[in-house]
């Protein structure tokens, strides 16, 4: 994983968007960000380390998305585009990336896009009520575990949402 602020120019959402500004992990941490490192199995299976967290945080459930012109078909760029608006959920959105790319954005303190470059092996913990959004990078190729804490929470509902008690709650618990 690599964390920056996005250059907030125009141009492709899957191309990387670096402003040359890397974010570090305890940015991360203060917007409530988690992230952890672990390969997959050689078949592809969750690893052993992500299994004690998904045990540990009571993830539940879990099934497993690619996202490609392949998986979607006619229906891929579109995908991707609502994909990309910004949203809340009203739960954690928890990815654990075993093949491909992609980036989530989150918003920064100041409400700037922090990029979070995901592949292989990287797992990302967004909190229940950050705005963020999500793109596949260039290579149009990512195959994604999605942990759930429940039953599967994931509308998503569009920015603005500052009445939304996910929302509120998150603003709370990153001002303590
Ligand atoms: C989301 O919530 O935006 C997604 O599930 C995107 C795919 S996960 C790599
Ligand atoms: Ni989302």
């Amino acid at each position: 994983m690599k964390a920056y602020y996005h250059d907030e120019l125009p141009g492709d959402q899957r191309e990387m968007h670096d402003s040359g500004r890397p974010v570090d992990e305890s940015t991360l941490e203060k917007i409530g960000v988690l992230y952890k490192y672990a390969l997959p199995t050689d078949s592809g299976e969750v690893p052993e380390e992500i299994e004690a967290l998904a045990k540990e945080r009571n993830y539940k459930n879990r099934d497993c998305v690619t996202i490609s012109p392949s998986s979607f078909g006619d229906a891929y760029e579109d995908k991707i585009r609502i994909f990309y608006e910004e949203h809340i959920h009203e739960d954690e959105e928890i990815r654990y990336v075993v093949d491909g790319n992609g980036f989530f954005d989150v918003r920064s303190l100041d409400d700037h896009w922090i990029r979070c470059y995901v592949e292989k092996g990287d797992l990302l913990i967004l909190p229940e009520g950050i705005y963020h959004r999500f793109t596949p990078a260039i290579s149009n190729y990512i195959k994604a575990v999605r942990l759930f804490k429940e039953e599967p929470k994931w509308i998503a509902l569009p920015r603005p949402q500052e009445e939304n008690p996910s929302r509120t709650s998150y603003l709370n618990s990153i001002a303590a």
